[in-house]
């Protein structure tokens, strides 16, 4: 390969990276919100590997291109191509680039699962141990997540065919919308009541199935004020559309005071748009011949967000 080739080669390959790295950064622009600490980590996992996913198929299929552009046969030349038989150089260098980079990616992704400390429960016994020998847990200055030191809202979700419910049991408050304070560490025991559900917040971009007979132990930090969306991930039965909750961020003073106020409301029930549907449809004279699992009742709580009605669930 003379000079030129060579100098042609990594213009390309530098143009390609920066294209890739613009890829990258428009990749998440479309999402919503990133509402929680580790949204910024799931995005920036995202966006290095949309990088690197740009960085290969513009290169294989930018190859691809050039050759059937630039490098076809003669039109009447039906001769075979060059018999070119083995080259460990290649074969070496084949393997080892798709193996750096799958190491990369793993170890990359392991990393920030660790920083979101959703590894499982073999992780969970190490850090109870790690906390128990009292060492001090250094905060690493690129980390997104709070020290350890910061108060932890606990809170139990309930989740049943087809309702959120929300327990806080130090106020002995139950609540059908989530009220969350800003910047704290939240820690959440997922209970299901039935079936499997799942516990997603697409602006948290944090996903968790919800298994019966278990108390899952869920963990993440709201990091912007604002109103989401709390959806159920796992298809759970016929009105498993209408199991959607809304998610209240506010700053803690506001979370504070509506805990206040929650706490004096009598627990009332809930609107409930699985319970109404099904209401309604068996009042209705006309046989679907359908079967389904009847509704749990409205759930009784202190606190019913009001909106999920205007929103027509
Ligand atoms: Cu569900």
């Amino acid at each position: 390969m003379n000079i030129r080739r060579i100098l042609t080669l990594v213009v390309v390959a530098i143009a390609l990276a920066g294209i890739s790295l613009w890829m990258g950064q428009q990749a998440y622009s479309w999402f919503p919100p990133q509402a929680s600490a580790e949204s910024l980590l799931v995005d920036d996992l995202f966006s290095f590997l949309v990088t690197l996913g740009t960085f290969i198929f513009l290169g294989v299929v930018g190859t691809l291109t050039y050759s059937v552009l630039f490098q076809r046969a003669g039109k009447y030349d039906i001769s075979d191509g060059p018999p070119i038989e083995g080259n460990i150089t290649l074969e070496i260098v084949w393997t080892a680039i798709p193996l750096a980079l799958v190491i990369w990616i793993a170890a990359y992704s392991y990393q920030v699962y660790d920083q979101m400390s959703i590894l499982g429960p073999m992780e969970h016994v190490h850090l109870e141990m790690a906390t128990a020998e009292a060492a001090p847990i250094e905060p690493s200055p690129d980390s997104q997540m709070p020290d350890s030191n910061e108060p932890i809202e606990r809170i139990e979700v309930f989740s049943r065919q087809w309702a959120w419910e929300f327990r806080y049991p130090e106020q002995s408050i139950t609540s059908t919308e989530l009220h969350l304070p800003n910047n704290h560490r939240i820690k959440l025991t997922l209970k299901s009541e039935d079936v499997i559900h799942g516990f997603y917040i697409p602006a948290f971009r944090v996903k968790q199935d919800i298994i019966p007979n278990q108390a899952i132990e869920f963990e993440f930090t709201p990091i912007r004020e604002g109103k989401y969306r709390l959806r159920d991930s796992q298809y759970s039965g016929t009105y498993f559309a209408a199991m959607q909750a809304d998610v209240v961020v506010e700053s803690p003073e506001s979370y504070q005071q509506w805990l206040a106020q929650a706490a004096v409301q009598p627990p009332a029930a809930a609107y409930n748009p699985a319970f109404e549907e099904y209401r309604r449809a068996s009042e209705t004279a006309i046989n679907a011949g359908w079967k389904t699992v009847v509704p749990a009742a409205p759930p009784m709580v202190n606190y019913s967000g009001s909106n999920l009605q205007n929103q027509g669930l």
